[in-house]
């Protein structure tokens, strides 16, 4: 008792010690609503999930917390899996029964009809409330918690195409279905990509706020309910990016750092992260949105396919290393997070072997899938739009958020970096809204331990003529 009253006194005091030094917003938070705002064009709708999504980064400090022996242990008999199922190959015949661990890992784009889409989702949502462990983590977090772990040692350098390989596996094995791969240079053709099949309930979900359609709906994450923003900025994979990526020899030309033109597989797949946006675009909370997944697959297909170009060169990928200070990163440490297994095991011919992709659909026939089409024209597949608008709109309150977390400072992470503008992403001028939103961001920061509910969701109706006179003359492309 005596501490709530403590922590409101706090809380006035900093509002009080703000309000008159003139900073008016926290600037993290204030950042958060300017540049999540400036960038949606959405509607209030989604501007409110996103008002909303702000405070709830806020609001949630980065918990550190310790896995527990619980969770070691699974993630212990998962690496095991992997071990024998990799050591299958080299042994002998009469243990080819014993370790039939995983029928074939193979993978296929998300909307290719072979690629078990379907199945493999209601896996990702099983695991995702397989709460079995008795810890109140769920299957699904413990693993996607180990990214955080491996933040530093598994990103911005040589390391990041053999840790997330591994880090695939892992998943893989824990859903027992391969993951299919989402190869966003099929979107990114389109005219629009947001308005892309994938967006909807048959696949990914809607695109635009919340999730609430689709398989993935409901998930909660430690950084607040699943959301997207797509398109506000970053781009999809292209085409041109990717043929850049496979016409280089060595693996120091495509590594983020070491690449002479500045370009690299790890640059690129940022660029999707930032595009997808919400938990997809905070470096350590990725993986919980299930995107995450498929994406990576097809980072991960990217390389395969270099790794095999480098084979018909003469060039072993398995020992392609680069000499690296960066720590955990080199060939010998261990593979941060994944016990018994060193980085070099990512670059592997045997780790390689577990997995077989199927390559991603090609025009005439793009796979029969029911969500692109052949352009003859470009000879390329390209996405199908979506017929219906999937955005299903969602109200919170915002003084059941503050009132359960406090008006703590929280550190949510470092995002991926911004390389470069896409020129075919939605940012235009939006000066008009955009100081509005300062406006009314404010109040709703101030107004947050008292508002009423009422006036919570006043505030971001003040700029909807605004926002929908922008809507019909806005073309962003
Ligand atoms: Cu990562």
């Amino acid at each position: 008792m005596c501490k709530a009253v403590l922590s409101a006194v706090a809380i006035l005091l900093t509002l009080y010690v703000t309000a008159v030094s003139g900073n008016y917003l926290p600037k993290t938070l204030l950042e958060c609503f300017d540049h999540k705002v400036e960038n949606s064009h959405e509607g209030v709708a989604l501007a409110r999930d996103l008002q909303k999504h702000c405070l709830d980064m806020f609001l949630h400090p980065t918990i550190k917390r310790n896995m527990t022996t619980d969770e070691v242990n699974y993630l212990q008999s998962i690496f095991r899996k992997i071990i024998s199922e990799s050591n299958h190959g080299s042994r002998v015949k009469r243990r080819t029964k014993l370790l039939e661990v995983f029928p074939k890992r193979i993978r296929r784009e998300v909307r290719d009809p072979m690629s078990n889409w379907p199945k493999y989702s209601a896996a990702v949502r099983r695991l995702k409330f397989d709460m079995s462990g008795g810890t109140g983590t769920s299957r699904y977090d413990t693993i996607a918690d180990l990214h955080r772990i491996a933040v530093d040692e598994a990103h911005g350098g040589p390391n990041f195409c053999p840790w997330h390989r591994l880090y695939l596996l892992i998943f893989e094995t824990a859903c027992g279905i391969a993951i299919p791969f989402w190869d966003s240079s099929i979107d990114f053709e389109m005219a629009d990509p947001t308005e892309s099949k994938i967006w909807t309930e048959d696949y990914f979900g809607n695109g635009f706020g919340e999730v609430e359609s689709g398989p993935f709906s409901g998930f909660d994450t430690p950084i607040g309910p699943l959301i997207r923003n797509i398109g506000s900025d970053g781009s999809l994979f292209q085409k041109t990016g990717i043929l850049r990526l496979l016409s280089k020899r060595r693996f120091a030309e495509i590594n983020v750092g070491t690449s002479p033109d500045g370009d690299s597989l790890e640059d690129q797949h940022g660029q999707v992260h930032i595009w997808c946006d919400g938990q997809m675009n905070n470096l350590e909370r990725s993986p919980f949105d299930p995107v995450f997944w498929s994406h990576h697959c097809f980072v991960d297909y990217i390389w395969e396919l270099f790794r095999t170009r480098q084979k018909s060169l003469g060039i072993n990928p398995a020992t392609d290393f680069i000499p690296t200070n960066k720590t955990g990163q080199s060939p010998n440490d261990e593979a941060r997070g994944i016990t018994g297994y060193l980085n070099v095991d990512g670059y592997s011919n045997r780790i390689a072997k577990l997995v077989e992709y199927k390559l991603t659909p090609s025009c005439p026939k793009c796979s029969n899938s029911d969500a692109m089409h052949c352009d003859r024209a470009k000879k390329m597949c390209i996405a199908d739009d979506r017929t219906v608008n999937s955005y299903v709109g969602h109200q919170e309150d915002a003084v059941k958020i503050a009132n359960k977390y406090g008006l703590s400072n929280g550190n949510h992470g470092s995002a991926f970096t911004l390389m470069y503008r896409d020129a075919r992403v939605r940012v235009d001028s939006v000066t008009l809204v955009y100081r509005i939103v300062r406006k009314t961001s404010k109040k709703l920061y101030y107004g947050l331990p008292q508002q009423t509910k009422k006036s919570y969701y006043r505030v971001p109706y003040t700029y909807k003529g605004t926002f929908q006179k922008r809507l019909s003359v806005t073309k962003w492309y």
